[in-house]
């Protein structure tokens, strides 16, 4: 069926898909514009393969279900679909890789909150299995702005209950267990029997899945195969609204988890992933591990799991991320790159073999064995680390800053701010970036100052724009850019990082060992005075 529509404003990918309030999503024609503007944009749906699934919100089944109808009537060959429509993110990359199929569609708003009040969201993968890079989203966005007609079959819904074969019109859907094929993936990659004796030997673990998506791939992999304590995966059973929870793994929103692996008889090891799966927090007993470790870490402990004993072949990190990991990699002789915030970034540095691992600060970890960043892949290798080297989580970050030396870090993230106050304080302080070099801050001397820009060294692609950063003498950097996922307002991130070469005793007081920076920043940007605000709503 041709149903006419016209084009609808704002439906621009930001960081990582289209993100908008629920409601708007469910408007008149609002997904099936987007959709049909996906596959206009990259050559038609005409005798494709596709993968389908989301993170369980309110509006996934629904959403899916046009989905399907609409690549039907578009004349693609197969979707394959997770049972119920879900599929964590790094699932649905596999997928795409595993089924060689011509991309994907992720229903998720990720780390946002879901509900009819709250936030829906669209990523559209791309055959490597992952998030469209910008060439993509721009040509998907320039044709939500021309669009006239959309295309969806008028047939009765799938039963996305029952796994098997079924047919819409010409196409066949397979839906799948959402599990098996990334429980299998893991397997390749990780000493299960060596983690599965570490378990049995009592080694104690709490993994908060916050009612989100990664329940079911957690329960199945950590307590069915593994041998985990049944009980060990909370919040396990995906829930539309997320039980009212805030899916995101940071100590702000995963405080429960937070609480116990800092109160009495505390286990081993604690970890949360976000709506989507796609992020890790990672917590030992009476220790958080910054992101930013977690990957300097993973990196530096990468060859004790089966899946990377070849070793690296080079990292890669957002630019906010902390530069803990360039330090493992100079180290380790491999190189280190430097991209935008986003996974998109990182796909041709994994597709062309020059990175195995890639990280953010953003609770994002993930190597080349996917796409994506991939929050049940990082727990698994720090247990399969920590089963190797029979250390716990606080004797192994100690050891690791005594060797490389600590890269204090935190980021402040001021939000719902308005637009214009939010785009008036990156103004200010990019206006003052061209005549900072030389200057002292704080009794910190800045050696460099712009307004980060990302050169492809793959396909020559040039990203400008992506956040601006202050960098001092011995490593000390700012950096603030406004975020890209949010559906209201703006928010406003702040980056703070200090390296510290040697034991200085400022032992866990990071943000007493940031203040100078908190202060410099203060001085450079004026977030609190053009704010009105006293500090940043979520400190991480
Ligand atoms: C945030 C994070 C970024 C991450 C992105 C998507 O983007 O900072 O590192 O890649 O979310 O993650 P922004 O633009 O709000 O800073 V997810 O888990 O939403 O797919
Ligand atoms: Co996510």
């Amino acid at each position: 069926m041709r149903v006419m529509t016209r084009p609808i404003d704002g439906q621009k990918p930001g960081t990582s898909g289209l993100r908008k309030k629920t409601k708007l999503f469910m408007s008149d024609g609002y997904l099936e514009n987007f959709i049909q503007s996906v596959f206009d944009a990259t050559g038609g749906a005409t005798g494709r393969t596709y993968v389908v699934g989301g993170d369980g919100r309110y509006f996934n089944d629904s959403a899916a279900q046009v989905i399907l109808k609409m690549a039907a009537a578009n004349g693609a060959k197969r979707v394959i679909v997770g049972r119920n429509a879900l599929l964590s993110t790094p699932a649905a990359s596999h997928l795409i890789r595993l089924n060689r199929t011509d991309g994907g569609l992720i229903l998720s708003a990720s780390h946002n909150p879901g509900g009819p009040d709250e936030d829906f969201g669209v990523k559209f993968n791309t055959a490597n299995g992952g998030p469209a890079p910008e060439a993509v989203t721009e040509a998907i966005f320039a044709r939500t702005g021309e669009i006239r007609e959309y295309f969806v079959a008028d047939d009765n819904d799938v039963d996305l209950s029952r796994i098997g074969t079924q047919q819409i019109g010409g196409m066949e859907v397979s839906v799948i267990d959402p599990v098996a094929d990334y429980a299998a993936l893991m397997e390749s990659l990780f000493d299960f029997d060596k983690i599965r004796a570490m378990f049995a030997g009592g080694f104690r673990m709490r993994f908060d899945a916050m009612c989100a998506v990664t329940g079911p791939y957690a329960r199945e992999i950590l307590e069915r195969r593994l041998g985990a304590e049944p009980g060990t995966v909370v919040n396990a059973e995906p829930l539309p609204d997320f039980g009212g929870l805030h899916p995101d793994p940071n100590p702000t929103w995963a405080r429960a988890l937070m609480d116990e692996m800092f109160g009495p008889d505390a286990p081993d090891f604690g970890a949360a992933s976000d709506g989507d799966g796609d992020r890790n927090m990672v917590v030992g007993r009476g220790i958080y591990v910054s992101p930013s470790d977690s990957l300097a870490v993973l990196a530096a402990n990468a060859r004790l799991a089966p899946g990377y004993r070849a070793g690296l072949k080079g990292v890669a990190r957002s630019m906010p991320t902390s530069a803990a990991v360039d330090r493992v990699a100079a180290a380790l002789g491999i190189a280190a790159y430097e991209t935008p915030t986003g996974w998109k970034f990182f796909g041709n540095l994994l597709d062309a073999g020059r990175a195995t691992l890639c990280g953010e600060e953003s609770f994002g970890a993930g190597s080349d064995h996917v796409r994506e960043k991939d929050g049940l892949w990082a727990v698994l290798l720090w247990l399969n680390i920590l089963a190797e080297r029979k250390e716990s989580v606080a004797e192994i970050l100690n050891a690791h800053w005594r060797l490389f030396g600590r890269n204090y870090y935190s980021r402040h993230d001021y939000e719902a701010l308005s637009v214009e106050v939010a785009t008036g304080v990156m103004g200010g302080l990019r206006g003052k970036l061209a005549g900072l070099p030389g200057q002292i801050v704080e009794g910190m001397k800045v050696i460099a100052a712009d307004d980060f820009a990302y050169t492809d060294p793959v396909d020559g692609s040039v990203a400008r724009g992506q956040g601006l950063r202050v960098v001092f003498e011995g490593g000390s950097r700012l950096v603030m850019r406004l975020s890209g996922t949010g559906t209201e307002g703006a928010t406003l991130r702040l980056y703070l990082e200090r390296f510290v070469a040697g034991p200085d005793g400022l032992g866990d007081a990071v943000q007493e060992a940031l203040a100078p920076m908190i202060r410099a920043a203060e001085a450079l940007a004026g977030i609190r005075t053009a704010t009105g605000r006293e500090g940043p709503d979520v400190i991480t």
